[in-house]
């Protein structure tokens, strides 16, 4: 079992810089993560990337050049990065947890574990699921009391399987859970790791279940409610630019993953794209040529995940992400060329 493979491969470990995604599945991923680390006494760094600039794989290798193993999780770096990496440092050992890509690499080296359980035609489920389980693989029912950072990482994205949920309602039942609705206290923990601040849930998280005072005193709420603030005010500011059938298409002044997500609720029979300026230089500030995209959809049998990375190989500058939920960056003259795709699709 994956599980297993993952739990025996990070046992023979002697330490490991965790390099994680900063948003709730990958926050709620690596805080699982430090607490398997720590039971099994293995020493270890974190990375928190910010998932809008995919950072560069050989900047954290030679930043953290210390590190005999090195633990991706929710980072899904190209392929040939990943394999470049593992050849280029051959006594290291490079562990890929992940649920983004469509298809196992053929020549892998010894080196890199690959566990992307999309790849691997499994179940999808969470990245934080991942990790979960193979805390559960580890230490049995004793790591069941994890299962709630567990469920903030697969609502994060939209992936609570029936595992994580079954733990979940037998472990806290009667204090969270009725009828399987989550109850408040879960929306609340939930808002605190998408609008907090990641680096600090990142070090904190695990007091959450082994210390709830240290925990609620670590969080910045000055840095949460002025993140709920700019969210409501780009919402109220979002301008519609296309609109047809099956898509609609939006204009926002900044982030624009977290209101996509929220406004795609409003529209299920739809595809959603947000697309927001972006700049990589200074020039490029004053005269804008670059969208962020982030495209939701639920439209069963299309895949915006795909659809991204086969648009932005030919167009854009980069995309990609699951079936659901993808993004990606493209030159702002191409913004009609991907609706004419996206609704040639359709
Ligand atoms: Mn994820």
């Amino acid at each position: 079992m994956i599980y297993k493979k993952i739990a025996n491969t990070i046992k023979k470990i002697d330490n490991a810089l965790v390099v994680t995604d900063n948003d709730p599945d990958g926050i709620s991923a690596a805080i699982l993560m430090k607490v398997i680390l720590n039971r099994l006494g293995k020493e270890y760094g974190i990375v928190v990337r910010d998932h809008r600039k995919l950072d560069n794989l050989r900047d954290i290798i030679k930043n953290h050049s210390s590190y005999s193993s090195y633990i991706f999780l929710d980072s899904p770096f190209p392929d040939k990065d990943l394999i470049e990496m593992a050849t280029n440092y051959k006594d290291r050992v490079f562990i890929y947890i992940d649920h983004h890509k469509r298809a196992i690499p053929e020549e892998l080296p010894e080196n890199l574990k690959y566990y992307d359980i999309r790849a691997l035609g499994m179940e999808i489920g969470s990245t934080a699921g991942i990790a979960y389980k193979v805390g559960k693989t580890l230490f049995k029912n004793d790591f069941k009391r994890y299962s709630i950072i567990a469920m903030i990482g697969a609502i994060g994205d939209w992936m609570v399987d029936e595992d994580i949920l079954e733990d979940f309602n037998s472990e806290y039942k009667n204090r969270f859970v009725q009828n399987k609705i989550f109850l408040y206290p879960t929306f609340i923990l939930f808002n605190t790791f998408l609008f907090g601040n990641s680096k600090e849930l990142v070090e904190n998280g695990e007091l959450l279940i082994d210390n709830p005072y240290a925990f609620f005193s670590s969080i910045d709420y000055d840095f949460i409610s002025k993140r709920i603030k700019s969210f409501y005010k780009k919402i109220a500011n979002l301008e519609k630019i296309y609109e047809s059938e099956k898509l609609l298409v939006f204009k926002s002044k900044g982030t624009i993953s977290i209101i996509a997500s929220f406004i795609h609720v409003l529209y299920p029979s739809k595809i959603l794209i947000i697309v927001s300026n972006t700049a990589d230089n200074f020039l490029e500030k004053i005269f804008p040529r670059k969208y962020k995209v982030s495209v939701r959809c639920s439209l069963e049998k299309m895949d915006v995940g795909k659809l991204m990375s086969e648009f932005t190989s030919r167009y854009g500058i980069y995309g990609g992400g699951h079936p659901a939920a993808a993004g990606g960056k493209i030159w702002i003259k191409d913004l009609g060329k991907l609706i004419e795709f996206l609704e040639s699709r359709i």
